[in-house]
């Protein structure tokens, strides 16, 4: 009987420090759809040492549960940028946006600066055109 009771506290405290390495965290990955939804939680599970990732379309937020002696949050938003959703932390390369189907196309909102500028000279095109 002894036996079977220091069994019993050996498997809670592996348990224990099991479920300690375990981490949960929430963040925004911008998309649209319900492929984009596929596209970040695959990502997302792609990383190894997460166990779990759970988008939502409404709110944008991914719920990922992981590993934090395996992996580091900031390699789950590099993994979820990578396949060309932006996350606070890191901004989607602007081809493997490009590259998203139409219907996946978020507006970004990050870097507001820089489309301004870009808006700025198609402006300034427009009016060098019209001069003419
Ligand atoms: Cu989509």
């Amino acid at each position: 009987m002894k036996k079977v009771i220091y069994l019993l506290v050996f498997i809670m405290i592996l348990s224990v420090s099991v479920f300690a390495q375990e981490k949960k965290v929430k963040f925004k990955a911008y998309g649209n759809c319900e492929m984009c939804k596929n596209r970040i939680e695959k990502a997302a599970r792609s990383v190894e040492g997460v166990t779990k990732a759970e988008w939502n379309q409404k709110t944008q937020l991914i719920q990922v549960t992981y590993n934090h002696k395996k992996v580091k949050a900031l390699q789950i938003h590099k993994a979820i940028a990578n396949a060309g959703h932006d996350t606070p932390k890191v901004r989607a390369k602007d081809d493997v946006y490009n590259k998203l189907p139409g219907c996946c196309k978020y507006k970004r909102r990050a870097h507001k600066e820089h489309e301004k500028k870009v808006e700025q000279k198609n402006k300034s095109k427009k009016e060098h055109k019209n001069k003419k």
